[in-house]
């Protein structure tokens, strides 16, 4: 008989079924035993009448003889042990699981768990990373992972909708494409490689390439030796790139719609079962969201009592912290678009204003406290370009490529990039891109 799945019960009507998944609990009484079975869509609860010996003059010994069998098997289930299991599906309004339980006829263990699990409900983060295959079987952690697949997809749709088209760019790279302080540097040959910090320079090599506008969602690299709860050493990044822009005003509208769109596919989807899960009654933002320069932003934080200590002029996290608190009580948005960073912050590739070369057609977005993107125009002028890449002392003979893009004809343009899991972190109110990065990479974690 086909497997069904568990959250497909409730509706057929009471016979018989065959589910398969895991075991969660196991409650052997002696009269009767319950066995709490998962799958990927939810649990159920199994039930069988408990036969604990042979009786001389049985009816039918051969029957009896395999109900001791069964009881036997279900007194001796571990936890986590896959099983496939035919039975008898029953409403019954006093099973407190849905209201449904599957009287068991047969079990058969597929495969069976040791006995000891390694990690209980209040392992620490890193010991559940340890063992993430089997973390990852809590229902919200899969449920992070389903909301992660409607945002992605919604995006992409978006994306298709609007005609962008998808790009796959190298993750081997010749050079830095962001800063040589994270780079991951590696044998190639003869030679050398460095892991790709960013697809930047590569979708707006599409903009000479006439695509006009492109999107691309894929990892990235950072040797970044910081431990904090919204670093990896890879991340999967979510980009944009796209032509004919007046300034970075147009990205951050392109930015906002595509996010409005993922949004309410999560919301419509999963907005019930995040409530559930992590008590965040999600919304859907509203169009526009507030934008702030970072010049004003610094004098709100000051406002409320906070003093950056940074000296180069950018938020710290707690002064990204007070400005979405701000941002929250002001106009009840949980993002904020903080733009026009000092050019001393910003890197070379970011266009300048036409009135003050001390800023650039630059934005930070911010969301529930936290950097999620970063988003600019381009400087395409080649001319322009070059002075501010020796403004920041980079070796043009590295970056020859790249101006190569701006010589043969170039539209103005502009884009973004945004950390995924930080993304889901802030939507779900988690404290960790740990938690939604499916496999977390870190200075000290290559496992699994
Ligand atoms: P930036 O370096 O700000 O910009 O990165 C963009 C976004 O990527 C995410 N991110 C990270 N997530 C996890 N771990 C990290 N170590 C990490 N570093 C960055 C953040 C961040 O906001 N090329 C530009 C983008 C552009 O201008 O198009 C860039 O990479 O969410």
């Amino acid at each position: 008989m086909t497997r069904t799945l568990i959250k497909h019960l409730a509706p057929l009507p009471d016979g018989t079924v065959t589910v398969a998944g895991w075991v969660d609990t196991v409650r052997d009484q002696k009269k009767v035993q319950f066995v709490i079975l998962r799958d990927e869509s939810g649990a159920v609860q199994l039930v069988n009448p408990a036969t604990r010996e042979l009786t001389e003059d049985a009816a039918d010994p051969a029957a009896q003889a395999a109900a001791l069998a069964l009881t036997e098997t279900i007194s001796g289930l571990a936890h986590g042990s896959m099983v496939r299991v035919t039975g008898e599906l029953k409403h019954d309004e006093r099973v407190k699981l849905g209201g449904i339980e599957v009287k068991i006829a047969s079990l058969e263990v597929v495969s069976e768990a040791l006995p000891e699990t390694p990690i209980a409900d209040d392992s620490s983060l890193d010991k559940r990373l340890d063992w993430r295959f089997l973390d990852l079987r809590r229902p919200e952690a899969n449920l992070i992972f389903r909301v992660q697949t409607t945002f992605e997809h919604a995006l992409r749709t978006w994306w298709v909708e609007n005609d962008f088209v998808e790009i796959h760019t190298p993750k081997l790279m010749a050079s830095a494409s962001e800063s040589r302080a994270e780079l991951f540097e590696l044998e190639y040959f003869e030679g050398k490689a460095y892991l790709s910090q960013s697809p930047q320079f590569f979708k707006q090599m599409a903009q000479p390439a006439g695509f006009g506008r492109v999107f691309e969602i894929a990892p990235a690299f950072r040797a970044d030796p910081s431990f904090t709860s919204r670093h990896a050493t890879e991340f999967t990044s979510i980009d944009a790139e796209m032509s004919w822009v007046d300034s970075h005003e147009d990205v951050m509208a392109m930015h906002e719609q595509l996010l409005v769109a993922g949004f309410t596919a999560v919301v419509e989807k999963h907005g019930a079962e995040i409530e559930a899960a992590f008590g965040v009654a999600l919304t859907v933002p509203a169009v526009p969201f507030p934008r702030i320069p970072l010049a004003e932003a610094h004098e709100l934080v000051k406002a409320r009592g906070y003093e950056v200590p940074r000296t180069d002029g950018d938020l710290d996290p707690e002064g990204e912290r007070q400005l979405s608190a701000h941002v929250r009580e002001a106009f009840g948005h949980d993002f904020v678009f903080v733009t026009d960073y000092a050019t001393g912050i910003r890197p070379f590739y970011h266009m300048r204003h036409s009135d003050d070369s001390g800023l650039t057609n630059s934005y930070d977005l911010l969301y529930n406290g936290t950097e999620i993107s970063t988003g600019a125009q381009r400087e395409h002028r080649v001319d322009v370009l070059i002075a501010q890449a020796a403004e920041k002392g980079l070796e043009p003979e590295e970056l020859e490529f790249y101006l190569d893009f701006f010589r043969y004809g170039v539209p103005p343009h502009g884009g973004f990039g945004m950390g995924l899991a930080r993304v889901l972190m802030l939507m779900l109110g988690l404290g960790s891109i740990r938690e939604t990065t499916y496999l977390f990479r870190g200075p000290t974690r290559l496992l699994p």
